[in-house]
């Protein structure tokens, strides 16, 4: 998974909300981080970096028709084309630097929520409005929202703004201010937006033609703005813990605020207007668990991969604002308050950097047996349909594959599989490409092929275990009626050049007086190399990879016969009888292991870095081992005897324990996670610092039923904090 969102969902507990609530709430990716506010600065450069989700066309002049041409959502439901955005949070070195604390998205709410929810409406086409005060630095317990008697009592507005600190061992009460930043689990900033409006002003730069709840997320409207729309929610996640702080540095906000009193976020209306007013009137009122797939009107047109499918898009504004940086990005002086601290104006701002234009961009659903592509050869490629891969622990297509994390797309793809010489080729979860011969594997529900590739988000490549297959036409039969000589259990490929300009084809060499072609498959056999060759006689030569170095050669090159077996053709000088060896199993991670006599199996949930603060499976109550026959089988059941419900492999031969799951680190993508198990080589066990994570299922261990109690009581948690019922 490339995605952190999936990641926050999971870490969610305990909300602002007190009663039962009708809603839905929608995940979102980052389409933009930068100076860019098209409310409160349109057509110029922000004052402070915002972090901004939604339409992937978010820029400095976006209003509700430009939004609408938007070719994707970074969130969700992609009838929801508006742009939502808060201030990003940096940490401050105690050298004076900045660097970002990485984030898992925002999650955005529509509740439906007022005494008068019966007459609530959707937002009109275009409204815009910002909560909150970028410029507060101390808590403002004067301005009030309306409240006109004990019924409906008035409320500080200042309660719009919160921050809860994750921790499910030690739960601590939410804050309308930074507090504390030491958040195992994540730190939510949290946005509460004004749910009436005065019927007529779609904007007012005074944010007068909006009022908050009398008691901001729930009551009654001022009669001066007597219309209820839906109630906006924003949370956002952050890793603090994720940083290394024991410099002794801060965390602050992009707008220099150290004490989250100056947090804010804004909404820019860009819904389709039918759809929103489907969900309104369909959902918002009796969705009581928030799920979109509970709502028809928004599961429509709901897209799991949304961070994949619809990415960040490159910077608009031409100034750096992540990495390492020397001052907060604009004129911003971090201020601690408690007295109000006015935007900085900068006297000359950076230039705006031209975007692709993607608008109006649609996906292309391929066709199985009529979508074609024109390959550069001349080739054309045929669609042959979404496959499962993996479906017991071995590749479907297993000849040759790459992987290109900006770039794949199927014409790369079948530019690649084809210069070696295959006629099927596939890509799978966005950006990895297998090629083979033909594929015998299971076809599946079209649908499942839903990740866009990586290098043309108008194409699908495949999914996570799922092929988008091709088949490129003219060289259908090409590897299958290669004839040479046989030996079980390998495919003959050609004579094959060796050591050109120095670079040797495989990798690993022996050498034997007794030298025959049945001795070099066994080779490769028992040490899992997907290739062998001989060459000159008696060398057996094995790898994984072929070098781009080498290529075919006329079959008269590899004419040396066999040291030891005068009836086989054994190479040449500089020339491989290049193999593949049909038992080469492809690495991969079991999805699922099963305890040996128990019932008790473990998932598999991907890999993920090392927190830099602690170990991805951190904490406390934590155990390690090390052991040079690792595997992932060996690694699950020593964490399962030892009662842990969480076990992870490292580095080829580490295994590490824990009962309360992902504390620190992110996921990553698979590469990173590429070393050959110590005791299993058809079996990854991490990487450097990456570890592949296991989960007990349906595991009834304390500890995972007090977690997955919090995450449940979510919606039904009543706010201590705020008072409510
Ligand atoms: C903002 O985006 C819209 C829609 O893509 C485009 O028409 C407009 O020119 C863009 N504005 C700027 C300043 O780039
Ligand atoms: C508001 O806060 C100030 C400073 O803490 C305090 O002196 C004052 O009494 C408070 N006013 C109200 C109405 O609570
Ligand atoms: C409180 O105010 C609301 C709204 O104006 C009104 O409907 C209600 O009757 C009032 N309640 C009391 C006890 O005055
Ligand atoms: C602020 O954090 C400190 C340290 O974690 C804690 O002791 C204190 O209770 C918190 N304050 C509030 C108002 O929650
Ligand atoms: C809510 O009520 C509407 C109208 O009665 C109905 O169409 C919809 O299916 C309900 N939704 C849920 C989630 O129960
Ligand atoms: C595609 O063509 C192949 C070979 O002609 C055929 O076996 C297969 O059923 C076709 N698939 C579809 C979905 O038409
Ligand atoms: C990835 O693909 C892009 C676009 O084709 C290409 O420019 C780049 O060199 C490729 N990167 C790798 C590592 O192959
Ligand atoms: C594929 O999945 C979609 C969405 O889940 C469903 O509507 C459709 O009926 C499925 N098609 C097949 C052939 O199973
Ligand atoms: C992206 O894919 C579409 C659909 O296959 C194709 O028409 C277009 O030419 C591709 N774009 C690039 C830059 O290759
Ligand atoms: C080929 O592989 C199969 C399956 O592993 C094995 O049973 C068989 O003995 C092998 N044949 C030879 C000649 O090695
Ligand atoms: C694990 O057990 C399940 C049933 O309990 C079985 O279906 C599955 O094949 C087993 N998997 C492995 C890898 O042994
Ligand atoms: C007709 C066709 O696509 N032929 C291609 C088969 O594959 C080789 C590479 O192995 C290409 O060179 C051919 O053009």
């Amino acid at each position: 998974m490339k995605t952190g969102i999936t990641f926050s969902l999971a870490l969610s507990l305990g909300s602002w909300f007190g009663a039962v609530d009708a809603y839905w709430r929608m995940n979102c990716g980052v389409a933009q981080t930068g100076r860019v506010d098209p409310i409160l600065s349109p057509g110029s450069v922000s004052g402070h970096v915002h972090l901004l989700s939604g339409a992937t066309n978010v820029n400095t002049t976006s209003d509700y028709d430009s939004l609408s041409a938007a070719s994707c959502t970074s969130c969700s439901i992609q009838k929801d084309l508006s742009a939502y955005w808060t201030p990003l949070m940096y940490y401050q070195f105690a050298n004076g630097s900045f660097t970002p604390v990485p984030n898992g998205g925002t999650v955005v709410y529509y509740l439906g929520r007022g005494d008068d929810i019966a007459n609530v409406v959707p937002f009109p086409k275009g409204l815009k409005m910002v909560s909150g005060d970028s410029t507060a630095r101390s808590y403002d317990n004067t301005t009030m929202t309306y409240g006109p008697n004990s019924t409906f009592p008035p409320r500080p507005v200042a309660d719009r703004v919160s921050f809860v600190c994750i921790d499910y061992t030690n739960e601590t009460p939410q804050t309308t201010f930074l507090n504390n930043t030491d958040c195992p689990e994540g730190l939510r900033a949290q946005i509460q937006f004004q749910s009436c409006w005065d019927g007529v002003n779609l904007y007012k730069s005074d944010q007068s033609h909006v009022a908050y709840l009398s008691q901001i997320d729930n009551g009654i409207c001022p009669p001066s703005h007597p219309v209820l729309l839906p109630h906006l929610f924003f949370e956002i996640y952050y890793f603090p813990n994720s940083m290394d702080t024991s410099d002794g540095g801060q965390f602050v906000f992009s707008n220099g605020d150290t004490t989250g009193y100056g947090f804010h976020g804004d909404f820019l209306n860009g819904w389709d207007t039918d759809v929103l007013t489907d969900a309104v009137t369909q959902c918002l009122v009796n969705d009581t668990d928030g799920v979109i797939e509970d709502c028809a009107p928004l599961a429509a047109s709901q897209d799991e991969y949304y961070a994949n499918n619809c990415p960040e898009r490159p910077a608009l504004v031409n100034e750096q604002v992540k990495g390492i940086l020397p001052k907060l990005p604009g004129c911003n002086t971090v201020t601690s308050g408690p007295a109000a601290a006015p935007q900085g104006i900068c006297s000359t701002e950076p230039s705006l950097n031209t975007p692709e234009d993607t608008d109006g961009e649609t996906r292309v659903e391929p066709t199985i047996n009529s979508t074609t592509i024109a390959m550069s050869s001349g080739s054309t490629a045929t669609y042959q349909g979404c496959y499962i891969d993996e479906s017991n622990g071995a590749r479907a297509l297993s000849a040759a594959s790459t992987t290109n994390s900006t770039g794949m797309s199927t014409a790369l793809c079948a530019a690649y599989c084809q210069n070696k010489g295959y006629s099927v080729f596939a890509t799978e979860y966005s950006d990895e490409c297998y090629c083979g011969s033909s594929i015998s594997a299971s076809t599946t529900n079209e649908t499942d092929c839903a990740m866009a590739c990586v290098g043309n988000l108008t194409q699908w490549c495949g999914g996570p275990d799922r092929l988008s297959v091709w088949l490129i036409s003219g060289n259908e039969t090409n590897a299958s009626t290669s004839s040479g000589p046989t030996v079980a259990n390998s495919t003959y490929i050609s004579c094959y050049s060796d050591n050109t300009g120095g670079s040797r084809t495989l990798t690993t060499r022996t050498m034997d007086s007794s030298m025959t072609l049945e001795m070099c498959a066994s080779t490769a056999q028992k040490g899992n190399y997907k290739y062998f060759g001989v060459e000159y006689a008696d060398e057996c030569w094995v790898g994984d990879t072929l070098a781009t170095t080498g290529a075919t050669l006329a079959e008269g090159q590899c004419s040396m016969t066999c040291a030891g077996n005068t009836s086989e053709l054994c190479g040449g000088p500089n020339a491989l009888s290049l193999f593949q060896n049909n038992l080469y199993q492809q690495p991969g991670n079991p999805s699922t292991v099963n305890i040996t006599g128990s019932s008790a199996q473990f998932g598999y949930l991907g890999c993920y870095t090392e927190g830099t603060s602690g170990r991805a499976l951190g904490g406390s109550a934590s155990y390690s081992t090390t052991s040079s026959s690792m595997t992932v089988e060996y690694c699950v059941a020593a964490c399962y005897a030892k009662g842990y419900d969480y076990a992870g492999v490292e580095y080829s031969d580490e295994c590490y324990c824990n009962n309360i799951g992902i504390t620190n680190g992110a996921t990553t993508a698979s590469s990173g996670c590429s070393m050959i198990c110590d005791g299993n080589q058809a079996e990854y066990c991490g990487g450097s610092n990456r570890v592949n994570i296991y989960e007990l299922k349906n595991s009834t261990s304390p500890s995972r039923l007090a977690r997955r109690e919090l995450q449940h009581s979510r919606r039904f948690m009543l706010s201590h904090w705020f008072g409510l019922s």
